[in-house]
């Protein structure tokens, strides 16, 4: 009896010990083939950079003859679990997995390992403690989110001279952009005395719910000389709640934000935001290049970073026309 007690004690409580054995079964490969049936697992499709990401899956899918089993989980961690589920009793060859959040969409990742169908992130990423590159997925392909944090950090400091209230718009909570653009931010500022966040709450990378938050948190801090947002439709709903309160973005207040949205480069012409931070969603390609190489048999490293460019007042109007 006290044995038994013991067993079912170390197979249920003993977390890590069964991590650690999940993590030395193989990832699973995939043969080579001349065209794939694959799963693209979408979070959401209520901005700008969702919907330009999707139509560059499609786009790369219809290019090379290939078959994309697509979902949208519309902003549910919960029914993206499900969607990647659906895609694994679909026998699908691999899946494209974006992420909602670091921590609920682990069961996904493991469960597609189990069934022997790779996986590759992209643009977000999974809690790194959980589920590692190599050996739960193949990979993660997207943009160095720390990086674009300090960036927009870095560019706040010069434009303010080193002294701003800054109000931080974050993106969607426990995802891996918000959390890794909050840090990025952080740590750059924290060596210039003048510049503090005042408040910092999420919107849900979503320009509504950023305007609704930017108009709350503006009331209460009628000091705030600046605006990071985690994202363009955040910053945009921000310019409006900004003029509902009678105040002149990009005069009164200024903005930084992260993505290079047509609308966001609009906003930069128009004097109305500062600058922004690129992160490409365009992902069509360097995703099915990754898939081919990993079918090859070639090893694929941990992490593909995207290169990314800074929308100004400088360089707005000449990239504006090719925005998405
Ligand atoms: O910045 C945002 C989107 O995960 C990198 O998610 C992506 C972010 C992007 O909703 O606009």
């Amino acid at each position: 009896m006290r044995r038994r007690e013991f067993l079912i004690l170390t197979g249920g409580l003993i977390l890590t010990a069964g991590s650690a054995r999940e993590a030395l079964a193989q990832l699973p490969k995939i043969t080579k083939k001349d065209t794939y049936r694959v799963g693209f697992a979408q979070t959401e499709s209520n901005n700008p950079w969702r919907i330009a990401q999707t139509k560059s899956m499609q786009d790369e899918a219809k290019k090379r003859g290939w078959q994309l089993v697509y979902t949208d989980a519309a902003g549910s961690a919960a029914k993206q679990v499900a969607d990647v589920n659906s895609m694994i009793a679909q026998k699908v060859d691999a899946i494209f997995l974006a992420p909602r959040e670091e921590k609920p969409l682990i069961p996904a990742v493991m469960q597609a390992k189990r069934a022997g169908i790779p996986v590759i992130l992209l643009d977000r990423s999974v809690d790194p403690s959980l589920a590692k590159a190599g050996e739960d997925y193949v990979t993660f392909i997207g943009s160095d989110f720390i990086e674009e944090g300090r960036r927009a950090g870095e560019w706040l400091v010069k434009t303010m001279n080193g002294k701003a209230n800054i109000i931080e718009l974050q993106g969607t909570t426990g995802s891996s952009p918000a959390n890794d653009r909050r840090k990025g931010f952080a740590d750059f500022i924290k060596d210039h005395a003048g510049m503090k966040i005042v408040a910092s709450q999420s919107g849900d990378f979503a320009r509504d719910k950023g305007r609704q938050v930017a108009e709350t948190l503006l009331q209460a801090n009628p000091t705030a000389t600046a605006i990071y947002a985690h994202n363009d439709e955040m910053a945009i709903g921000a310019i409006a709640a900004l003029e509902a309160a009678g105040k002149k973005p990009g005069t009164d207040v200024t903005i930084v934000s992260i993505d290079g949205t047509r609308d966001a480069l609009q906003a930069i012409i128009d004097g109305k935001m500062g600058a922004t931070v690129e992160c490409s969603p365009f992902f069509g390609p360097i995703a099915f290049d990754t898939l081919v190489r990993f079918g090859g048999g070639e090893t694929i490293p941990p992490k593909i970073i995207n290169q990314d460019r800074f929308f100004d007042r400088a360089n707005a109007k000449q990239f504006v026309a090719e925005a998405y």
